[in-house]
Parts: structure tokens; C-alpha cells; sequence
């Protein structure tokens, strides 16, 4: 469930269930000091929802034209990097994922709609460099999972709250990703598992990880479409689940996740 102030009409988190992505509108409580200030808050509400719809029907279309366009028609309405990302395109992508699941849509008509997600990502205006050395968190694919949207999304939300992240996509070879940690010096890594099916290998570079490195190895957890099941999966092998950028956010800033293994 995605909490969308619809005053200020920007993301603000998301609650369980997290498989459910549909907007619940509340207030936010900067709105909630201002509303009591100005009424006119209200009227703002309309262009953002207007702006949604135009999006979901553009990327239904496959309509690479309209990308730009409705970019800056969000810039113009102060929508956040975060808000696109999480509040519009990623409720896009999940609706897709279930129409296509219900057969009310083709999987070419979901390729289509993902290809659209795409290019509107690579054409945001917002695109910090990736940060440098040490990381707060480095996000990689588990082996086998081609799902690399939410990994990118969840690093330009992340850096846009003012944190070194940085997701590199496709999936790398374990040699790579010991290379990499070593460059990078994240101080959490975090797999993306878009499936169930993934977890196990992904969990095995985790722990090949933690085995190179010792007791320099960062603290590991899972994520993505997988840890957002209505039943949540369990922590394996001591690695655990993060649903949401927020709680990757958190992770990050209480330093959580489990110590890594010295042996
Ligand atoms: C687009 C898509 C594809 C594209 C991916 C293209 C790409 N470049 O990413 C393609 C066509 C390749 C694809 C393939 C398949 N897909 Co697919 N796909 C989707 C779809 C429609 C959207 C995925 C997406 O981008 N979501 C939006 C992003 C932003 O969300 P997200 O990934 O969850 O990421 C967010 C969080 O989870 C978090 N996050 C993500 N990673 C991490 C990591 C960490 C560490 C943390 C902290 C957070 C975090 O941050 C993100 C922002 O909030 C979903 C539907 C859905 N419900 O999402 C199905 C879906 C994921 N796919 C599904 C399936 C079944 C498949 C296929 C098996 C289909 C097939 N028969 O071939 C293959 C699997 C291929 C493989 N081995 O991986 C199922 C999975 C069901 C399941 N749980 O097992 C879904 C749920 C569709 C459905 N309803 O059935 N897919």
C-alpha cells in the first residue's frame, strides 16, 4: 500500500500489505501543519491525479513521445524524483505485473509498458552521478532475476534522501562482486530477488561474499518483489528480508543487519 499525501501530493511511504500497491491518500504532516494555515492546499490536489492517469495511458500506448512532455509537466507540479519513481512508476509496473497474471493483458503490452518505464527513467531530470567510495549501500541482482527496474529505482530514491547508493545491474559473476565490494566499500550489499526461485543462489554469493572477505565483508540483506509477498519470507541464513526503500533507508541509518561472519 503506497501512502500518497494528496496535498503535497508527493510519495510518502509504503505500509503493509506490499504487494497491494494501491494508493491510500493521507496527509503528510508537513501538509498537516500548512493545511491549517491554507485552505488553498485543496484545490492543488486535481493536476498530480490528472497527471497519473496521463502517464499510465501513455505507457499503455507506448507512447515514447509523450515521456518528456509529462516529465515536465511533473517537474512543473514539484513532484519529487521518489514520488515518479515509487508513487507513479512503480504502482505502474505492479498493475501491469497483475493484469498480465489475470490475462486481461498480453506480455507484449506489458514489454511495451516496461520499455516505456525505461526510457522515462533514463530521461528523468534528476540524475545524480554514482557516488563514490565507501558506499552506504551497494545493490546488486540475484543470479537469474532479469527484473532490474526496482534495484535502480530504490538506489535514485535512496540518493535523492542524500545516501551513497549506488545498484548495478545486470547480475555479476561472484568474482565480480567480490571485485566490486572491494571498489565500493558498501557498508550493507543488498540482492535484489524479484522471484523465489533466485533466493538460494542469491543467498550463496552472499555467503561466498562474507567467506572472501571475512571480517571486512559488509552486512548483506535480500530485497525486491520477492520480500513483498502477503507472507513474508523468512530471513535465510541469517541474511534478512527489507520490503521497502524506507526500511532500506532505516537499515542503513541504524547501521542494522546481522554482523558479518568473521569465520
Ligand atoms: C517488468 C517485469 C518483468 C520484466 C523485467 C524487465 C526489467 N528490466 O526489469 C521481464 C519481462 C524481463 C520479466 C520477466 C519475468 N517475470 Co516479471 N515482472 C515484471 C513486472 C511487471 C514489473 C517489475 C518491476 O519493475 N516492478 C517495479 C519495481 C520498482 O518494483 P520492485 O522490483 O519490487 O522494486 C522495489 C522494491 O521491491 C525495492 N527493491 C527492489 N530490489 C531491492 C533490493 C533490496 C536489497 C532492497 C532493500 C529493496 C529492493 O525497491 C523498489 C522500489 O520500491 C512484475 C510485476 C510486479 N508486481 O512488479 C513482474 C513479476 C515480478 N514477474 C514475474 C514473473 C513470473 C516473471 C517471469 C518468470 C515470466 C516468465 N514466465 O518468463 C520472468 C522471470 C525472469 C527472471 N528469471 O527473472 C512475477 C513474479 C511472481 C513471483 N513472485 O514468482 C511478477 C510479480 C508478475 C506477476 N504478477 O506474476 N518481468
Amino acid at each position: 500500500m503506497i501512502r500518497w499525501c494528496s496535498y503535497c501530493q508527493a510519495f510518502c511511504d509504503e505500509q503493509p500489505p506490499y504487494h497491494d500497491l494501491a494508493l491510500s491518500h493521507v496527509i503528510c504532516p508537513a501538509c498537516e501543519v500548512r493545511l491549517e494555515r491554507d485552505e488553498q492546499l485543496i484545490a492543488e490536489t486535481e493536476a498530480p491525479r490528472l497527471l497519473m492517469k496521463q502517464i499510465f495511458r501513455a505507457a499503455a500506448r507506448g507512447d515514447a513521445a509523450a515521456i518528456d512532455p509529462l516529465l515536465a509537466g511533473a517537474t512543473a507540479l514539484g513532484l519529487t524524483t521518489a514520488s515518479l519513481l515509487l508513487g507513479v512508476l512503480q504502482p505502474l509496473l505492479h498493475r501491469t505485473g497483475r493484469r498480465w497474471q489475470a490475462g486481461a493483458i498480453a506480455v507484449a503490452d506489458e514489454h511495451q509498458i516496461t520499455a516505456w518505464c525505461e526510457r522515462a527513467f533514463a530521461r528523468l531530470p534528476v540524475a545524480p552521478p554514482p557516488p563514490r567510495a565507501p558506499l552506504d549501500l551497494l545493490l546488486l541482482v540475484a543470479p537469474g532475476n532479469t527484473h532490474t527496474l526496482g534495484p535502480r529505482f530504490a538506489a535514485t530514491a535512496l540518493r535523492e534522501r542524500g545516501l551513497r547508493v549506488h545498484a548495478i545491474v545486470p547480475e555479476l559473476p561472484i568474482d565480480d562482486v567480490v571485485d566490486e565490494v572491494v571498489r565500493l566499500r558498501p557498508a550493507i550489499v543488498g540482492m535484489s530477488c524479484a522471484t523465489t526461485a533466485v533466493v538460494p543462489d542469491a543467498v550463496a554469493q552472499l555467503t561466498t561474499l562474507r567467506a572472501r572477505l571475512g571480517a571486512a565483508a559488509p552486512r548483506v540483506l535480500l530485497g525486491g518483489m520477492a520480500a513483498r509477498q502477503a507472507t513474508p519470507p523468512p530471513a535465510v541464513d541469517g541474511v534478512p528480508w527489507i520490503a521497502t526503500v524506507g526500511q532500506a533507508e532505516a537499515a542503513i541509518r541504524a547501521g542494522a543487519g546481522p554482523a558479518p561472519d568473521a569465520s
